[in-house]
């Protein structure tokens, strides 16, 4: 059977030529995931996008009509006039406004497969015409992503550096979670996954005798096979229950002086707050225990555990998707500095094992080819999280990351391979902003949200209904991807459209390189197997690979280990930080200013969070979903199945849903004041009390007469667009403060699992 590879794993695959038939796991995964199988029944299902379509008003007003933005039908029109007015289109706003006006950030994940992959596709396509907005780091790790180049390293290099499972499971005594162990999450990795080992290293580890604590709201967010104690604190207070371990570290004299003196910077600004000495306040495990609720005892027995053994500090991506996230991460990096441990086997910390299936992957010899984007022509560019804000205020400035950035006027939006109205927060507010440019341009596979909230929408390939190669970050596993189905209806690979309009634009020539999909796979991995081949590595030729099931790209060190260069020989190869040294105090932050993310780390208090209940009493806890990636395929068969009365599920403890005289089963309605939706409740003793769990993706169903109500269960009508720091300007979407009450009304219709309504003119 052919293979074929998703960011959930890879698959074998039988088909008719026109669908899948059957679908079964990779005979070379040893631990596959059920969400593997939202492929089977996605491809043909109604909510697909066959042919072009235009929004009625745009067609018959253009830019006039944007108030009706996400409320008219659609016309279907064929792909000579859709390449037409868009190229029409593009050419009349870059003439009359420039490349500063075309937000083509286009966040989002797309398929698997290195060479259609939207993304690079879409940018290498504006770069050619002039250029575009950007969009500056990520809704994975946006906090962490501007704060750890400047007290340690980036978080590339980190994650890419992390020590290796086999390491972990052979060497850490004392595994701590912050913000667990996620099996869910660590299916999936960006660009695909081969082989699942995070689930058998745990279980070496524990057959070792390792130890796991997972510290998070969530008790099954960590693999079961760890075994783990669980302790749950308040969400969003890691950073206080960080502080008093460092402060029993410090006032039992447990902390490693050496290590500190000889790798770090900054303690001596540190352990004036710590203290108290510089606020009144010592960080201790009493003062802790009032913010997070564990018990002071716990606290400093932890301290001292992690002390006294070979300890590994995980810090989940989670951690800081919050407000002040960048504190959390700044303390656990400053925690495995007291301990010492970093650079040692099983020692130090790491940011994200769980958080994705190819963190704790040693590093390959080398990445497997691309499609080159550049030369880049960025004519502006926002953190990525603050869309709306660009769209709502141009003009305005903002801080980031020790500069200032002037929000850029947008007059037309380019969307291939993301779904704002999955990701982004607060979403009323998105419909408003969305409702501000000229021109709004989507490709995309499905009717999701966002191709609703559009004016052009294209449709495009699924990733095996075209020709392509795969291998996730840090992969080894590298799979050719045969196309191995016709395109449903009239869809096209997101390069042929490009190709098409560039055609047209006059840069035909410039985008495609004078190839065809076919040729570029050949030129890409030819030039890419001449280059490894001057490094004296051997790799097998294009046709050989792209008649195999898939090859082995060879690793570096199985046996990696996080910093032990660093560690070894600091004066050779210094961090990549101001002073070349952990920066435990950073004098670069520090002149930034910010109130919100001073020179050393300190607990700042969220503003929605257990500890302040006064507007809403249920923490919500916005993560990732268990049964789909993200919004991907939310139609396909596990993500259905894990529907309640046809809404997301929203799980809550017993205690929480006797209080309100909920049960198991009941649609409920979820607000606060920024919106509301319905969920399907799900009872569970995994959650702390007082938190609730309504994971993201579930498609975005606005009541037409109020779009601040989901019908289906989107989380993100209920989040707040509010930035983590001044510093980093990153998403804070995992939390947010709710209530829950029993729906009494009739149960609304969904539309978002058909197509929009068409008419023609
Ligand atoms: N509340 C809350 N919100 C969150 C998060 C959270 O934890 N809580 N997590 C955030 C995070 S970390 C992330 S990374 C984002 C994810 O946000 P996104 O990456 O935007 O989410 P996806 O659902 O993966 O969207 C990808 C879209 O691309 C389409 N697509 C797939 N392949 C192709 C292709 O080849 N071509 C084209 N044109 N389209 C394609 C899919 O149909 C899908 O609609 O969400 C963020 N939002
Ligand atoms: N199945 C599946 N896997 C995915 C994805 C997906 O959509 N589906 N998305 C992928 C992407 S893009 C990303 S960025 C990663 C994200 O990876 P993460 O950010 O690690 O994932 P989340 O699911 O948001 O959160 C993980 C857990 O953190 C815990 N947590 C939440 N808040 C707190 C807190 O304040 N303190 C503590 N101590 N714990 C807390 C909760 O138990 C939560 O379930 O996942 C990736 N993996
Ligand atoms: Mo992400």
């Amino acid at each position: 059977m052919p293979t074929h590879l998703t960011h959930w794993g890879a698959v074998e695959v039988e088909t008719d030529g026109k669908a899948l038939t059957s679908l079964r796991p990779w005979s070379g995964d040893p631990d596959p995931r059920d969400i593997i199988r939202n492929l089977e029944s996605a491809q043909h299902h109604p909510a697909r996008v066959l042919r072009p379509a235009v929004r009625r008003g745009w067609l018959e007003s253009g830019a006039s009509s944007r108030a009706s933005r996400g409320d008219e039908p659609f016309v279907e029109v064929s792909w000579d006039h859709a390449i037409d007015v868009v190229s029409k289109e593009l050419n009349r706003v870059y003439s009359e406004h420039g490349p500063s006006a075309i937000y083509g950030g286009s966040y989002g994940w797309a398929s698997a497969g290195r060479f259609h992959h939207a993304q690079s596709q879409i940018h290498r396509f504006l770069n050619k015409l002039g250029g575009y907005v950007a969009g500056l780091g990520d809704y994975s790790y946006g906090a962490s992503g501007v704060l750890l180049p400047h007290i340690i390293a980036s978080a590339g290099e980190i994650m890419g550096g992390a020590t290796s499972w086999d390491v972990v499971s052979e060497e850490t005594e004392l595994f701590v979670a912050f913000g667990g162990l996620s099996e869910k999450n660590s299916g999936i990795a960006p660009g695909g996954i081969g082989r699942h080992v995070a689930r058998s290293a745990i279980e070496q580890a524990v057959a070792r005798g390792c130890r796991f604590v997972d510290i998070s709201p969530i008790a099954d967010d960590t693999y079961a096979e760890a075994k783990a104690e669980w302790i749950a604190p308040r969400p969003g207070s890691d950073a206080a229950l960080m502080l008093s371990l460092a402060f029993v570290l410090d006032s039992e004299g447990l902390a490693d002086q050496d290590f500190l003196a000889r790798y770090c910077v900054g303690m001596d600004r540190f352990l004036p707050y710590l203290k108290g000495d510089t606020d009144g306040v010592p960080k201790d495990p009493t003062w802790a225990e009032r913010l997070t609720s564990i018990p002071a005892s716990r606290i400093s027995r932890l301290a001292r555990e992690m002390a006294s053994s070979r300890t590994m500090i995980n810090l989940s991506w989670s951690m800081q998707r919050q407000q002040h996230g960048e504190q959390p991460i700044w303390l656990g990096v400053v925690l495995a500095a007291m301990l010492g441990q970093i650079g040692l086997p099983g020692g130090g910390f790491q940011h994200g094992y769980g958080s994705a299936a190819d963190i704790g992957l040693p590093l390959r010899v080398a990445s497997p080819p691309s499609l080159p984007q550049g030369p880049e022509r960025v004519a502006a560019a926002i953190p990525v999280a603050r869309i709306s804000d660009m769209l709502l205020s141009p003009g305005t400035e903002i801080d980031f990351d020790g500069r200032k950035i002037v929000m850029p006027k947008i007059e037309l939006i380019y969307w291939a391979g993301g779904n704002p109205f999955h990701h982004h927060q607060h979403l009323a507010r998105l419909r408003n902003a969305f409702k501000k440019p000229a021109t709004v341009i989507v490709h995309e596979q499905f009717w999701t949200s966002t191709a609703r909230h559009a004016d052009i929408v294209l449709p495009a390939t699924m990733s095996f209904e075209r020709d392509d190669f795969g291998a996730g970050r840090n992969d080894p596993t590298f799979f050719p991807m045969h196309a191995l189905t016709e395109p449903a209806g009239e869809a096209r690979d997101d390069y042929v459209i490009f190709a098409a309009i560039a055609e047209q634009l006059g840069v035909g020539e410039a985008f495609t390189g004078g190839r065809d999909a076919m040729g570029w796979l050949r030129h890409l991995y030819d030039g890419w197997q001449a280059k490894l081949n001057d490094d004296g590595v051997t790799v097998v030729d294009f046709d050989t690979f792209w008649a195999s099931e898939s090859i082995q790209i060879p690793v570096i060190n199985q046996d990696q280990i996080l910093f032990s260069e660093f560690r070894r020989t600091p004066d050779a190869h210094p961090l990549r930080t101001a002073s070349g040294k952990i920066e435990i105090f950073s004098q670069t932050i520090a002149s930034f200013g910010y109130d919100d993310c001073p020179g050393h780390p300190t607990w700042i208090e969220p503003d929605e969070w257990l500890g302040n209940t006064t507007t809403f009493p249920l923490q919500l806890i916005a993560n990732q979903p268990k049964t789909r990636l993200h919004s991907q395929l939310d139609i396909g068969k596990t993500s259905q199945a894990s529907k309640v009365g046809g809404r997301e599920p929203l799980r809550m403890h017993p205690h929480d849903a006797a209080v309100r005289g909920l049960k198991d089963g009941d649609i409920v309605r979820v607000w606060n004041r920024r919106g509301s939706c319905l969920a399907g409740l799900v009872l569970s003793t995994a959650l702390r009390q007082g938190v609730v769990q309504l994971s993201s993706g579930a498609w975005y169903d606005p009541d037409p007469d109020d779009p601040s109500f989901c019908r289906h269960g989107n989380p993100n009508v209920l989040t707040a667009d509010k930035p983590s720091s001044s510093l980093s300007q990153a998403t804070t979407a995992t939390h947010t403060l709710v209530e829950v009450e029993k729906w009494h009304g009739p149960t609304p219709g969904l539309a978002v699992n058909r197509p929009p309504s068409f008419v023609s003119v």
